[in-house]
């Protein structure tokens, strides 16, 4: 064997340090700069050297400044400038590289300066965006990034407004890329720069077109080697391709590869997401050397819409059934990692959905990654939502905002269709019928028709749509049912308005005026306060239970219409809308899982309608405190019905031990009338063909006797919402409020009045949806009996504590600053004046309680009595009205011995 001298080790030593180092100097470098920024809310001046001396909090993104004001109890929200700082130290060795900053998203306007210069602007809050930075970076030493954002309402931004807040922050990841002089395009609408489109796939056969630019920053001329690969799941190469492009120095060059006749495609579908990677090799032809290297998973799958018959995915029909899903949650605004967007379409998944509507903006890169994983197909819009400004400025924005989308997200086989718009039409700007109205319609079909057009010449392989709201002859006249290849209705037919039965009088209507036209209903939900229950829901009453009733009624009907190609559920998650008032102020709480992703009783329904595997669940599963009064002093049990959600035939319910029997499964559901004892009750539901497929779920009940003297239930509390036909659960207590009703001897109950309703409001069956100060328990106080007499408790003789709740929600007048939604107090208009007194016992405990004295506008406020009852009388309060009308929001009784 020969021994190497000294020398020749050595040469080989700096060969193989040299290969080494020029190696991974060829590597694209994508990192993140998530950690460690500074944030100052407020206006500055970016060339203040003063600066430094500013209150700056220490944050890490994603970041929104939103997150506790949008909560509050005042009107509003932040919306104007912040700042956020960092220092970067860059590696040396990207002197000759071509480096970018890559925002996945920040809402909505935002600015670079770096080393006090400024490097770039972007405008629209939810699509990403990238500056090329090179120029701006010291090598040698650190580097000050200073950003401005800003979420004011700007007229020429879309949305102007919208049924969500606009969390303001850089609320994605933020990257530092740094490539070879030699690269794809990075500078193409923040895009991936390589562009991969299956075309011709067949069962049998596909193509796969790649095109993009390839970019030479370096002053020399050179030739490239563009090598592109097929690779299969199991990392075979299936197909290899390769081509060379002059280059000359500082230039670009389109390129574009065909990959044909790829033979028996696996095709990519939500049962079975296969997918294909490619990958793409630039190397210096003469050397050798990796210049940059582009890699994307490849689906091939082949789709169309019909009219009558919905939709078919390679070859098959498929009903597209899922969610819509908007992008905050509890306690982090906007500002989510990660793995909570990708877990939100797992849950889609796991619903049985196989379809998302990613609305009403483009979301966290995230998302339709996920998409392709785990198989759900999906369509994405760009947020034109209820007005567009007629300005030049907001078509530009819009139109922008179309191209990033679509060529951001081009490369995803889940992406079946690209949207644009949403209910457009829902806030006209001027005078009904005028001709000035008119005009703005035809302006708002004019920028449909640019977006459609520009949608169609970026991507003509996938469908377009424009989701409108209920008005069909609006949008049939307007124009807007006719521009795009699909149609998608918002339809709220049993909640906003009409019955559930309208739904299938208006899907028949525009199969029947638009035959040529598939549709997909992309919006359709109810409000569903998760502590508000009833036994007897109504309309618009927010109870879980009406809600359920609602899902039932659609998923039923649509899965029948083989015309409607698919439905989407508002929403899959609860959402922040600052400006909403509900039982549940601020909130817009439709989704069928809760703000923090804990399903709704809906989730479980549609589990049991959907999922190819077998599924059981008890319902009502997160009300496990529940207060029932005993139809006689006499029984030991409540008995109440227990649904169960279930794909399975036949259903076997155990609760305390004890056999209730087999029941059989009606439409995927099956109730037991099942018998409730005091205290905490076990329930055991399982399947009878599958005993694996099971569910559990314990539930404490607090029954009441009818009699408040009851030796054999003797009690210790209760509590009262009057106005109300609803059970309400207090949920940091976990205990309940229950509905109102009139005295009867040996119980309790009001004396006379009436429940309070709004009148300026059809809709709500109950109080004022009103934000109440003071509270979160916003439905105690915003319902109330009027004109109210008394209220007695036959209580046994012993201590208690009677607590007396009010709030002024009939004659208060709240005044908002609707359009800018800025932070600030709330005013009140002036108030109806009222005044009364209330006895207990005979007491006087509050003399002139009223808008003179303690009831302020919309805001909450309890008395807490202390009483002995020692003469058998039990508790009688009395309401004396010296003007306008007594009122009592709710009370309770607490025994103390
Ligand atoms: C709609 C809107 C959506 C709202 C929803 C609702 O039609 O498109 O943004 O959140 O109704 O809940 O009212
Ligand atoms: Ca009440």
């Amino acid at each position: 064997m020969q021994l190497l001298s000294p020398q020749r080790i050595l040469t080989i030593f700096f060969m193989v340090f040299a290969f080494i180092c020029k190696s991974y100097a060829q590597e694209a470098v994508k990192t993140s700069i998530n950690s460690s920024w500074q944030f100052f809310k407020g206006n500055l001046n970016p060339n203040d050297l003063a600066l430094n001396k500013l209150n700056w909090e220490n944050v890490n993104l994603p970041h929104s400044w939103n997150k506790d004001d949008v909560m509050d109890d005042e009107y509003g929200y932040y919306r104007g400038e912040a700042w956020y700082k960092k220092t970067l130290y860059i590696n040396s060795n990207w002197k000759n590289k071509s480096v970018n900053i890559y925002f996945e998203g920040a809402n909505q306007v935002c600015e670079v300066y770096i080393n006090g210069k400024y490097v770039g602007k972007h405008i629209g809050g939810y699509t990403a965006f990238s500056f090329s930075v090179s120029n701006f970076l010291n090598f040698d030493k650190p580097n000050e990034v200073l950003i401005k954002v800003d979420n004011s309402h700007n007229d020429d931004i879309p949305p102007l407004s919208a049924d969500f807040t606009f969390f303001g922050g850089i609320y994605r990841d933020v990257y530092l890329i740094a490539t070879d002089q030699v690269h794809f395009n990075q500078n193409n609408y923040a895009s991936a720069g390589v562009f991969v489109k299956p075309s011709h796939v067949s069962d049998s056969s596909a193509d796969l077109n790649l095109y993009g630019k390839i970019v030479n920053d370096s002053q020399l001329a050179l030739t490239v080697k563009l090598q592109t690969n097929l690779v299969d799941a199991d990392g075979n190469i299936i197909k290899s391709q390769n081509i060379a492009i002059k280059l000359g120095s500082n230039t670009q060059k389109d390129f574009n590869q065909i990959i044909q006749n790829i033979d028996k495609p696996k095709l990519w579908s939500p049962d079975l997401p296969y997918l294909y990677q490619v990958v793409c090799k630039l190397t210096n032809q003469k050397t050798g050397e990796l210049l940059a290297v582009f890699s994307s998973s490849v689906g091939f799958r082949y789709f169309k819409f019909d009219p009558n018959l919905g939709f078919f995915l390679n070859g098959k029909p498929l009903k597209l059934i899922g969610a819509n899903r908007h992008q905050d949650y509890k306690d982090l605004a906007n500002a989510l990692p990660d793995a909570l967007a990708q877990k939100d379409m797992e849950l889609i998944k796991a619903m049985g959905g196989n379809f998302v509507r990613v609305a009403h903006y483009p979301q966290d890169p995230t998302i339709l990654e996920t998409c392709d994983k785990i198989g759900l197909l999906a369509m994405v819009e760009t947020p034109e939502v209820n007005a567009i400004t007629e300005t030049e400025a907001f078509a530009n924005n819009s139109l922008l905002m179309q191209t990033e989308m679509i060529r951001q997200n081009f490369n995803h086989p889940s992406v079946i269709i690209w949207a644009y718009m949403n209910e457009v039409l829902l806030r006209p700007k001027f005078e009904k019928g005028s001709e000035r109205q008119e005009i703005y319609f035809k302006n708002i079909a004019k920028l449909a028709q640019k977006l459609e057009d520009l949608t169609l010449a970026e991507d003509d392989s996938r469908y377009t749509l424009i989701p409108n709201h209920g008005d069909f002859e609006l949008y049939n006249r307007v124009g807007l049912t006719k521009i795009p290849m699909l149609v998608g209705w918002n339809l709220y037919f049993g909640w906003y308005s009409g019955v559930f039965a309208d739904l299938e009088t208006f899907l028949a209507m525009h199969h029947q005026l638009l035959p040529d036209k598939p549709m997909i209903i992309t919006e359709y939900g109810a409000d569903a306060d998760r502590r508000l229950r009833s036994n007897q829901p109504v309309k618009f009453d927010k109870t879980m239970d009406y809600a359920l009733q609602y899902h039932k009624h659609y998923l039923n009907a649509f899965q029948k219409l083989p015309y409607v190609a698919g439905a989407t559920i508002w929403n899959l998650v609860e959402f922040s809308s600052e400006h909403r008032e509900e039982s549940w102020p601020h909130m817009n709480y439709k989704g069928v899982m809760s703000w923090d992703r804990i399903p709704k009783d809906a989730y479980y329904l549609y589990q049991s309608k959907l999922l190819p595997y077998p599924v059981l669940n008890i319902a009502a599963k997160n009300y496990t405190n529940r207060t029932a009064i005993l139809k006689q002093d006499k029984d030991s049990t409540y008995l109440d019905s227990l649904e169960i959600f279930t794909n399975q035939a036949k259903v076997r319910l155990i609760i305390n031990g004890s056999e209730m029997g087999i029941k059989q499964a009606v439409n995927h559901s099956v109730i037991f009338e099942a018998p409730f004892k005091n205290g905490l009750n076990t329930l055991e539901a399982i399947s009878v063909e599958n005993s694996t497929v099971k569910d559990f779920l314990q539930i404490n009940y607090h029954l009441l006797s009818p009699d408040l003297k009851s030796k054999k239930h003797p009690f210790t509390q209760l509590k009262v919402n009057l106005g109300d036909d609803r059970v309400f659960t207090d949920d940091l207590l976990n205990q309940n409020w229950l509905s109102e009703k009139e005295y009867s001897s040996g119980g309790w109950g009001y004396i006379g009045g009436k429940k309070y309703v709004i009148s300026a409001n059809q809709l709500l069956p109950y109080g004022s949806s009103r934000l109440i100060i003071g509270t979160d328990n916003d439905p105690v106080y915003q319902t109330q009996r009027q004109n109210i007499t008394g209220f007695n408790f036959d209580a046994p003789n012993g201590k208690y504590e009677v607590t007396l709740h009010f709030a002024e929600v009939d004659s208060a007048n709240i005044v908002k600053d609707q359009k800018n939604n800025l932070s600030g107090k709330n005013n009140y208009s002036s108030l109806n004046e009222r005044s009364f007194n209330v006895y207990l016992n005979n007491n006087l405990i509050l003399q002139n309680l009223g808008t003179q004295t303690y009831l302020k506008p919309e805001t909450a406020i309890s008395f807490k009595n202390i009483v002995d009852v020692t003469d058998s009388q039990g508790i009688k309060i009395k309401f004396e009205a010296i003007k306008g009308e007594t009122i009592l929001n709710a009370i309770e009784l607490k025994r103390i011995y």
